[in-house]
C-alpha cells in the first residue's frame, strides 16, 4: 500500500471498482520511474480524475490508455559540451521527450535551470499532453531542457550553449515532427541562437519548427504575452461565475519572468493592483502596485534581480528568502497567481491566502500548488485554476504561430489576441461543462484532466494500438 497525501490505497479503491485499476498502474509508474516525485504528483492528479470516466467508459480500460499515458512515446538524452568565456569545457546533459502525438507533433518547452531532471522533464511533458488538447487546437505534447544554469552566463556562453543544444537535437525536430518552445530560462534570445543553428545544419528555413521567435524572422505578435494574458484571462472567467471581476482587486503574483510579467500587466489594464512579486532569491511587497515598466527595466534588459527593483522603488520593501506568499499575511488579498515553478504554493501559504480571503487562484506557473494546498483552497471554496487550463495561452499561441509559419502570413495584435481571448473562453467553458457533466460543478482541476484525457484517449484508441 502506497500512501498519497494522506489518502491509503484502500480508501481509493473503495470509491470505485476503477479505482483499482487506476491503483496498479500507479504503483507501476511508481516503481518503473523511481525517485521522479514530480512526475508521480502530475500523474497521480490526473488519475485522481479518472474513476468516473473509467466505469463510465471501458474502453479505456481496454485500451491499456492508462499505461499507455504514462510511457513517453520516445526519450532523448543528450550531452551538451560547450566552452566557457574562460576557455573552461563544460558539459551539460540534454533532454527532449517526445510525450504523447495522437492530435498532432510534439509541442512544448525548452527549460534551462539546473534542476532539470529527466523527471522534471517527464512531468512538464505529461501536463503538456492534456493542456494541448485543452486549446483545441492540434498539437501533441513534448517537453526538453537542459541542467544547463544561464544565470550570469554572458550572451556569447549563451549562444555557444544554444548551438550545442541544438547541434545534437535537430535530427530530432522538424515543423510536423516536433516543435520546441521557450520555458524558464529560454526566451526569444535563446530561440533565435535555437533557430539560427537549426537553419544552418538542416539547411532549411523551416519557421515552424520553433516558436517564439522574433517578430521580424517568422514569430507571432502576442506569443511573448499569451501565458500571462491568457492566465489572467481565464481567471476572469472564475470570477465571472460568482459576480466577480480584477476591478479593484488586489493580486499577488509570484516569479518575475515571462510570465508573471505579462500577467501583471493584464491585471494592471483590468482595474487589478498587483502588490508583490518575486524571484528565486525572494520577494518584493510593493503596496503602491508593481511598477511594471521598472520591473521589464530590470528583469529583461538589465537581467538583474527583484532585490535590484526593490531598492529603485523607495517604498517598496524587500522580503529576502521569502516566498511572495507572505505579502498576505500583511494586506488583503483577492487573486493569487503563482507564476514561478513548481510546488511553490504549499499548504500554510495556501492556509495564509485563505486568510487573507482570497477568491481565486489560478496557476500561470505548471503545477506550482501543492496537492495539499489546493485540498485547503478548496476546502475554503477559493476558485481554483489548474496550469493545464490556466497557462494554456502559451502554447495556444505557439500553435497560432505554426498556423501562421505554415500559410507564410502574419497577423495583427488585435486579430491574435482576440483569439487567444476566445482560445480561453473555451478552455474554461470546456473545463466548467465537464466537471457538471460528471456531478463536481465548479471543480476546474477535475474539468481540465477529464476533459484533456477524453480527447487524447479517444484519439488514441482511433489510432490503434502503437
Ligand atoms: P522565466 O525564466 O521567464 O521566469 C521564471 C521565474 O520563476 C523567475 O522569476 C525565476 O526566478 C522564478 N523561478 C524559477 N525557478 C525557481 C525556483 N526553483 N524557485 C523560485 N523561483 C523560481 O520563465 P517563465 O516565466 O517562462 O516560466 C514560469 C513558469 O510558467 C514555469 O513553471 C513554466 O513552466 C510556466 N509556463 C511558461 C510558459 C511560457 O510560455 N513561457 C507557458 C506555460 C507555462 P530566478 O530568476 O531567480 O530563477
Ligand atoms: O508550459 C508550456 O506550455 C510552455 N512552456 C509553452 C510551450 C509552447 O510550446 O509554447
Amino acid at each position: 500500500m502506497i500512501p498519497h497525501h494522506g489518502i491509503s490505497t484502500a480508501e481509493r479503491i473503495r470509491v470505485t471498482p476503477s479505482a483499482a485499476r487506476i491503483e496498479t498502474v500507479y504503483e507501476q509508474v511508481i516503481s518503473r520511474n523511481p525517485g521522479e516525485h514530480e512526475f508521480h504528483q502530475a500523474v497521480r492528479e490526473v488519475f485522481d480524475s479518472l474513476p468516473k470516466v473509467l466505469s463510465r467508459h471501458p474502453e479505456y480500460v481496454d485500451a491499456s490508455i492508462l499505461e499507455r499515458l504514462c510511457e513517453p512515446e520516445r526519450q532523448i538524452i543528450f550531452r551538451i559540451p560547450w566552452t566557457a568565456d574562460d576557455g573552461t569545457v563544460h558539459i551539460s546533459r540534454g533532454f527532449r521527450v517526445q510525450y504523447n502525438s495522437a492530435l498532432g507533433p510534439y509541442k512544448g518547452g525548452l527549460r534551462f535551470h539546473p534542476d532539470v531532471l529527466l523527471g522534471t522533464v517527464k512531468f512538464l511533458g505529461f501536463e503538456q499532453v492534456f493542456k494541448n488538447a485543452l486549446t483545441g487546437l492540434p498539437i501533441g505534447g513534448g517537453k526538453g531542457g537542459s541542467d544547463f544554469d544561464p544565470k550570469g552566463r554572458s550572451d556569447a556562453e549563451i549562444m555557444r550553449f544554444c548551438q550545442s543544444f541544438m547541434t545534437e537535437a535537430y535530427r530530432h525536430l522538424g515543423d510536423r515532427v516536433d516543435v520546441p518552445a521557450g520555458d524558464i530560462g529560454v526566451g526569444r534570445r535563446e530561440i533565435g541562437y535555437l533557430f539560427g543553428q537549426y537553419k544552418r545544419i538542416s539547411n532549411r528555413y523551416e519557421s515552424g519548427v520553433l516558436t517564439g521567435k522574433g517578430i521580424t524572422w517568422g514569430g507571432s505578435l502576442v506569443r511573448t504575452e499569451a501565458t500571462g494574458y491568457g492566465t489572467v484571462y481565464f481567471t476572469e472567467h472564475m470570477l465571472a461565475t460568482r459576480g466577480r471581476s480584477f476591478d479593484g482587486a488586489t493580486v499577488l503574483v509570484s516569479g518575475s519572468g515571462n510570465v508573471a510579467i505579462y500577467a501583471i500587466e493584464k491585471v494592471h489594464e483590468l482595474g487589478g493592483v498587483v502588490v508583490g512579486a518575486s524571484d528565486s532569491s525572494g520577494s518584493v511587497y510593493d503596496p503602491e502596485g508593481i511598477d511594471l515598466a521598472l520591473l521589464r527595466e530590470v528583469k529583461e534588459i538589465q537581467r538583474g534581480r527583484i532585490a535590484d527593483y526593490a531598492q529603485q522603488r523607495p517604498r517598496a520593501e524587500f522580503l529576502p528568502e521569502r516566498r511572495v506568499w507572505a505579502v498576505a499575511e500583511r494586506h488583503d488579498i483577492d487573486v493569487a497567481l503563482p507564476c514561478a515553478t513548481q510546488n511553490e504554493l504549499n499548504d500554510d501559504d495556501a492556509a495564509t491566502l485563505v486568510r487573507a480571503g482570497v477568491a481565486a487562484v489560478a496557476e500561470g506557473a505548471n503545477m506550482p500548488t501543492t496537492p495539499e494546498a489546493i485540498r485547503v483552497l478548496r476546502q475554503a471554496g477559493v476558485l481554483f485554476g489548474p496550469g493545464k487550463a490556466a497557462n494554456a495561452g502559451g502554447v495556444a499561441t505557439s500553435a497560432l504561430e505554426m498556423q501562421q509559419n505554415a500559410t507564410r502570413d502574419s497577423w495583427s495584435f488585435e486579430y491574435t489576441e482576440q483569439r487567444l481571448a476566445e482560445i480561453m473562453e473555451n478552455i474554461h467553458a470546456r473545463c466548467a461543462a465537464t466537471a457538471e457533466e460528471y456531478g463536481i460543478d465548479g471543480d476546474y482541476v477535475a474539468g481540465a484532466n477529464i476533459a484533456g484525457f477524453t480527447q487524447v484517449a479517444d484519439a488514441m484508441i482511433a489510432q490503434g494500438v502503437i
